[in-house]
């Protein structure tokens, strides 16, 4: 297990969401890797989604970081981690253990991230750890933590399987964590009774399986949930039982709810006011929660990204709590995840906020068992700062150093100018990352090459508290290195050589879970124990199959035999009703209905809501590399109402401006009623290194929860308006291009190279020699078409039957359809081809159109002439035609827009 070039499959798992799923990956002799999925696996039993499926196409080597580097200048390891070692040294002892931090990430194993808090919090002896997990799940940590005395999630995804009622709240689970949705979809299938309720803002792709969709005001679901609680009272739907024997706190909680809503008559009225929802849609929410038993409420940003986002989580927790509905087969609140190891991070303590393996700051019995089984006497005593907290402390200068791992604050922090501004000006930023060109590796002083996905090994724990095996599948290009172990060399260089001197992941793992057993017997046990995985020989850990927590000695004795065999393990938290709080029951948690922090104005009317696409993860540096994946969605865009579109004088498709207190960005405008009218939507995932301007982050407020530190990025109040151009241009090129001379750029993936599309405030005769520049070639065959009356310039250049470079100006070319280009660089050009870049327009066999399912490759026009010609009424017969959603089966929803749409052409 884990070695290269094997005939075999090798089991691993996904590198991206939390949902976890198992792959089976076997390299290729001509060094590809195919994936396919793990049927053995309980988190996806073979199942993957899109971006799963193409994890094959982001192995490659292009744009790795391969060598370390200080200050611009590629250097050995040895130079690279005694600069790191040195440089921190001589901060801290001039300015203090709190003057450095290390800001860490949800997408490092459970080994890297618990050396790097236990190199930071025991032995540096600050607490300035923070990872990006405070801006993904924070509010879901501190909402558990305050109901369940720890940070768990109860249920596990069976629960999904067995529920008669799923409400899915500020979560696009279709996109998002696409095989449970998948999951959920197949239950409705076999049972129609099975109820889903979407609560979003925005219509999205998760409303096609919704029996009602709340389109609730942004921020108001405290109100939501306030209500339910109101109503579970008035309407004797409360486990009275299960209130009494296992909880505390429930009086205050229910005059909290009733505080805002309970006035009676005016009770719906208020709410439906607040909520923006009818009391139709209101009661109608209400009634099937209280009649129904088994109720799984899945979260997820929508609720934790909030000013008040603790407060959400708890105003669900109650409502759970009240009904007794936690624990049991198909029913609990269910925190789904986002990055691959969010929870491992949560786990080891990389929150500056708590110590290790769910100890905490203040707690005397913790801080004597840490220190004494890490053999430390400089065990921080006190909390640190939380990312926003920690980017401001840099801003300041009382940070001095800042080592960033696995994550990409450049983009993702709000008010993000700020944060590159506070990057640029820090005397020592050191970057471990597997790609070169980021928006953060361009702030870096140090440059570490670390190993990616594919390259690492380790384990992830998953949303149902699974832990999965990450294998190693494929050599390292270059220097990189694990992370764990680029940590504790510079932890050794720093003098702690006694604790770090790990050879292998298994070391590190086995500690971690040894250290999850410390004390944990008392009263108050700590449901995270994996003490039953501390004495695993490195084969066993080589071979774990996935596993659930609690892992404790009595389980492993019990199921020693099935170690391997966890198939049908699926475990709940609290079945028995005795909690992680002192007094062993569950708190409910008063909370009351705030609005957000801001407000629209009449300089920023609008609200703006961000948030992911299907096929793509977050800053792109890794789904931006597979051509598949970027033909979905290849340009960012701003989602906009046909009313606030017409009001602020926007056209579909041309580009747009918005700006917030903070700053500006420049996207494609999409006009759509999916969004309501007052509200916009940007997705997350573009940056100055993929566009001139489509880091939404530029725009978004830094206020944050008080109690959890998540940032508010669901709502920050902005204006709109048209950006006017005078050309617009596509070039097609082998590698990638500086485009900063362009007004507006957005570079996109395609199969050997990169499309560009480009807006100029230049007329087309204008920005021809300029884009001319970017395709000059000794030799070879050129096509050209000019035509200065209509402002139409095209050209190519072809060598031996293969396209180098091509360009088409236009004064306007976004009504058209460019998906054809994508194919050029890979295939000879035949006179089809040559046809079509002389003329702008596909002909022939590349008028497939837009990529509608990326796993079969199959595009909009062949999609809407098959069911023309075939006179196709649904999914299932488009699937059967053109083999359309047959794949991972997240474009179903949008195969049945395209099927509506002609419906409606036809019967109009
Ligand atoms: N394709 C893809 N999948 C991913 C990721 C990715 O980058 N790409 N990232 C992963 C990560 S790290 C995470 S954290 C998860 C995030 O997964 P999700 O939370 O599902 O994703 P988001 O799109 O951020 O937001 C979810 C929804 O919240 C809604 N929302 C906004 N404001 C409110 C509100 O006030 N109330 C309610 N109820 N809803 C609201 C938004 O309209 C949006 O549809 O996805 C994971 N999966
Ligand atoms: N406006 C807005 N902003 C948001 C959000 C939102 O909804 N709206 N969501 C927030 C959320 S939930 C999240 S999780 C963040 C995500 O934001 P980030 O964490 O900043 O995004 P990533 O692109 O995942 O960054 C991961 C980086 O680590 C590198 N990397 C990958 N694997 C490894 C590895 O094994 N080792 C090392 N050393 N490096 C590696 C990648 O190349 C990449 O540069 O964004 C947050 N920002
Ligand atoms: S659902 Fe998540 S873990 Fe599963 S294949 Fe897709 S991205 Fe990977
Ligand atoms: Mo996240």
């Amino acid at each position: 297990m884990g070695t290269t070039n094997s005939n075999r499959w090798i089991k691993s798992t996904c590198a991206y969401c939390g949902v976890g799923c198992g792959i089976e990956a076997k390299p290729t002799p001509d060094g590809r890797l195919e994936v396919r999925g793990d049927t053995d696996h309980p988190a996806n039993y073979g199942r993957l989604c899109s971006k799963g499926l193409a994890l094959g196409d982001t192995v490659t080597h292009q744009g790795r970081l391969l060598m370390p580097s200080i200050n611009g200048n590629d250097c050995h390891w040895d130079q690279a981690l005694s600069y790191v070692a040195d440089q921190f040294g001589a901060i801290i002892r001039e300015h203090g253990a709190e003057a450095v931090a290390f800001y860490v990430s949800g997408q490092l194993l459970t080994e890297d991230y618990y050396v790097a808090n236990k190199l930071m919090k025991g032995f540096i002896g600050g607490s300035n750890i923070d990872t990006n997990s405070r801006l993904c799940m924070s509010s879901s940590v501190a909402g558990h933590k305050r109901a369940f005395g720890a940070d768990c999630v109860p249920g596990c995804y069976q629960d999904l399987d067995m529920a008669d009622m799923i409400v899915l709240t500020g979560s696009n689970l279709a996109w998002c964590h696409p095989v449970l949705f998948q999951r959920i979809k197949s239950a409705k299938t076999e049972r129609p009774d099975l109820k889903v309720i979407v609560i979003d803002p925005r219509t999205t792709s998760s409303c096609e399986i919704a029996d009602l969709h709340l389109a609730i005001h942004p921020g108001s679901d405290v109100a939501l949930f306030n209500g339910l609680l109101a109503y579970l009272a008035k309407h004797g739907k409360l486990d009275h039982d299960y209130i009494a024997d296992h909880t505390e706190g429930f009086d205050l909680a229910l005059a909290s709810a009733c505080h805002d809503t309970d006035n009676d008559a005016d009770n719906a009225e208020i709410l439906s006011r607040i909520t923006g929802l009818s009391v139709q849609q209101l009661t109608a929410f209400y009634q099937s929660f209280a009649n129904t038993e088994k109720v799984v409420t899945v979260y997820s940003q929508g609720v934790n990204q909030s000013v008040h986002g603790s407060d959400k989580v708890n105003s669900l927790l109650n409502c759970h709590l009240a009904t007794g509905r936690i624990g049991k087969t198909g029913s609990g609140p269910f925190s789904v995840t986002g990055q691959p190891n969010a929870m491992g991070g949560r786990e080891v303590g990389g929150l500056a906020n708590t110590l290790a393996a769910h100890m905490e700051f203040g707690n005397d019995e913790h801080h004597q068992l840490i220190s004494e089984f890490w053999q430390t006497n400089t065990l921080s005593d006190t909390p640190g700062l939380k990312a926003i907290d920690m980017f401001d402390a840099i801003d300041s200068g009382k940070i001095k150093a800042v080592w960033v791992m696995a994550t990409n604050p450049a983009v993702s922090l709000p008010d993000s100018d700020k944060i590159n501004r506070a990057l640029q000006k820090c005397p020592l930023v050191v970057v471990s990352d597997c790609i070169a060109d980021t928006d953060t590796t361009r702030h870096a002083n140090v440059l570490l090459p670390a190993q990616g996905w594919s390259e690492k090994s380790g384990t992830v724990t998953n949303s149902e508290r699974r832990i999965s095996r990450q294998r190693r599948l494929l050599p390292t290009p270059g220097e990189g290195k694990p992370d764990w172990w680029i940590i504790c060399e510079v932890a050794k260089k720093m003098g702690f050589g006694d604790a770090f001197r790990y050879h292998h992941e298994a070391e590190i793992f086995l500690e971690y879970s040894k250290m999850t057993g410390l004390g944990n017997h008392a009263t108050t046990r700590r449901p995270l124990d994996l003490s039953g995985l501390s004495d695993l020989t490195t084969e066993q850990y080589q071979q774990l199959s996935p596993q659930q927590w609690p892992i404790t000695k009595q389980t492993t004795q019990s199921h020693h035999k099935e170690l391997q065999q966890t198939r049908n393990q699926h475990q709940r938290l609290f079945s028995d009703g005795v909690f992680a709080t002192p007094s062993g029951k569950a708190q409910f948690i008063a909370v009351r209905y705030q609005p957000p922090a801001s407000q629209t104005s009449h300089a920023y009317p609008l609200v703006l809501n961000t948030g992911r696409i299907r096929d793509q993860w977050h800053t792109m540096t890794r789904t931006g590399l597979s051509a598949r994946l970027s033909e979905h969605s290849p340009e960012p865009y701003v989602s906009i109402h046909p009313e606030d579109a017409k009001r602020n004088n926007l056209d579909d498709n041309l580009i747009a401006v918005i700006t917030s207190q903070y700053g500006q960005a420049a996207v494609r405008v999409n006009i759509t009623t999916d969004v309501k009218p007052g509200e916009l939507f940007i997705p997350i995932h573009w940056n100055n290194t993929t566009s001139s301007a489509g880091k939404v982050c530029s725009l978004i407020n830094p206020d944050t929860d008080t109690l959890s530190g998540q940032p508010e990025f669901k709502f920050t109040p902005v204006s709109v308006a048209p950006q006017a151009y005078q050309s617009e241009a596509m070039l097609l090129s082998s590698s990638p291009q500086d485009m900063a001379e362009f007004d507006y750029w957005v570079r996109q993936k395609v199969s050997n190279g990169y499309l560009y599309r480009i807006a100029s405030t230049l007329p087309p005769e204008q920005l021809m020699p300029n884009l001319a520049r970017y395709c000059q070639y000794e030799n070879g065959r050129e096509l050209s078409f000019n035509s200065a009356e209509s402002g139409l310039y095209r050209y190519a250049n072809i060598q031996q039957q293969r396209l180098r470079s091509c360009y088409l100006i236009a004064t306007n070319l976004q009504q058209q359809d460019v998906t054809w280009l994508n194919q050029l660089l890979v295939e000879p050009i035949d006179v089809t081809t040559e046809r079509s870049l002389i003329s702008g327009r596909a002909e022939g066999r590349l008028a497939a159109g837009k990529t509608i399912c990326a796993c079969k490759q199959v595009g909009k026009n062949t999609i809407c002439q098959a069911i023309k010609a075939h006179d196709l009424t649904s999914v299932t017969e488009i699937s059967a035609s053109t083999q359309a959603g047959t794949g991972c089966g997240s474009c179903v929803s949008e195969i049945q827009h395209l099927l509506d749409e002609q419906m409606l052409v036809s019967s109009g």
